[in-house]
């Protein structure tokens, strides 16, 4: 179901653009009418001036809309303003809270339902709060009867119970990374802004004939990855097995990125920011048939949260742009990434050289071995070729094997080869 909504956006210099919060109201169900657009400093009373806010107030009526989107960080008091202007049962949306239904509504996973649940509190404490504030502004000298407020407390209490209901879900983290960790996998994870073409990466680079089938230790990894041109349409992450020169990959897809992230939003998904944080490397997926001007500050706002990972970028979408526009790209950024990969998720172009400077960045130790012919070592030689990178295998008076892999598995090689020697 549909809202008919009008579109404001305010900004302090230059004309806004508004096409990132028309996608992200369409996202949230929003079918924008009409919009209108401001170049002036922020009005403390409504964040739009107030000759904008009556044109807003004379669009909704003419256009029998029911929702106004306003692409700012609304204050509780600004919101109530303008909400005040317009006519009865009209809801308005500022970005923030805009971001947060379309999470509510995506959400699928009892994780992902429990996280924005969480933001949700979170913010609706800050809105309690600074209400409870003004309130005690305006009564000035008079006693206060409860200086914390019930209807704070009760907030919190019901943070609490959703906090507990998070840690309570079966840990799909830390243990278990461990344990693939040992056996031999390498993580890496695909980040970047909203529709930057994650999932679709994910799906080129995951290894079908591995899927793993559902049983013991492979539960947290799933087979599908939706792909959709919707912002946010992953809020949960995926892993999925890949095989990269070699190397058994375990590769992640993540929640995207936006420009002003709500910061509940960000702290209640900090256990899949933690994904992105602890692997091995992160690709950091920018969407390159954006213009060069909305590059920049998307990148930015991405390596904000990326952390001091090992970052290897990838331009996606490079079907879109030829060799010139391309480059104009890369000039752009020459201070904040590393010498883009061009890459095509949904071509299958530029994947090997994406392939390879990721494994140039894993963690690798190489090794040889010598070893008496006979059974034994024939079933170590497979065993090398499932955990780990075979070079060479030569038989002469010995059978001479020559590996690399991760240094954990390198470590495991050398245990199990020094029982046949
Ligand atoms: N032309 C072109 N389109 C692409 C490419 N990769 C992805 N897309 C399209 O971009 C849109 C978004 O792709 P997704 O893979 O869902 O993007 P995402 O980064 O996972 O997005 P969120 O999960 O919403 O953050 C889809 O319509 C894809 O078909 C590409 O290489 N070229
Ligand atoms: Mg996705």
């Amino acid at each position: 179901m549909s809202r008919q909504t009008v579109l404001a956006a305010r900004t302090e210099h230059e004309r806004p653009d508004t096409t990132e919060i028309r996608a992200l109201a369409e996202a949230a169900g929003h079918d924008v009418v009409a919009e209108l657009t401001q170049v002036r400093p922020e009005d403390p009373t409504y964040d739009l001036g107030p000759g904008k806010v009556e044109e807003v107030a004379e669009a909704v009526n003419d256009r029998g809309a029911d929702a106004v989107v306003v692409d700012n960080r609304l204050s509780p008091a600004q919101l109530f303003e303008l909400t005040d202007r317009l006519p009865d049962g009209v809801e308005v949306r500022d970005r923030y809270r805009l971001i947060l239904d379309i999470f509510e509504a995506g959400a699928r996973t009892p994780r992902a339902k429990l996280q924005v649940e969480l933001a949700r509190l979170r913010h609706e404490l800050h809105r309690r709060r600074e209400i409870q504030r003004r309130n005690d502004e305006y009564q000035g000298l008079q006693t206060i009867r409860d200086p914390e407020g019930e209807w704070v407390r009760e907030v919190k209490q019901r943070i609490d119970r959703v906090q507990n209901e998070l840690n309570d879900l079966p840990d799909e983290g830390d243990a278990s990374r461990d344990r693939k960790r040992e056996a031999g996998f390498d993580f890496v994870a695909l980040a970047g802004y909203t529709n930057a073409g994650k999932s679709t990466l994910l799906h080129r680079l995951a290894d079908d004939l591995s899927l793993p089938t559902a049983g013991a230790g492979h539960d947290d990894l799933s087979e599908t990855a939706a792909v959709e041109d919707r912002l946010f349409e992953t809020l949960d992450t995926t892993t999925r097995r890949a095989t990269i020169d070699g190397r058994r990959v375990l590769v992640s897809d993540t929640v995207g990125f936006v420009r002003d992230l709500p910061h509940d939003l960000v702290e209640a998904f900090r256990s899949t920011l933690t994904g992105v944080r602890e692997a091995d490397v992160v690709v950091l997926v920018v969407d390159a048939s954006q213009p060069v001007d909305a590059l920049e500050p998307r990148v930015e706002t991405c390596l904000e949260q990326v952390g001091d990972s090992v970052v290897v970028p990838a331009f996606n979408k490079a079907d879109r742009l030829g060799d010139a526009e391309l480059d104009r790209r890369r000039e752009a950024l020459p201070d904040l990434i590393d010498d883009p990969v061009p890459v095509s998720a949904t071509e299958g172009t530029g994947l090997d050289e994406l392939g390879d400077r990721v494994v140039a960045h894993l963690p690798t130790e190489r090794v040889t071995f010598r070893l008496p012919h006979g059974d034994e070592t024939m079933q170590f030689v497979g065993w090398c070729h499932d955990h780990a990178v075979v070079e060479e295998v030569e038989y002469t008076d010995r059978v001479r094997i020559a590996l690399q892999g991760r240094p954990t598995v390198v470590e495991q090689a050398r245990a199990r080869a020094a029982r046949l020697d």
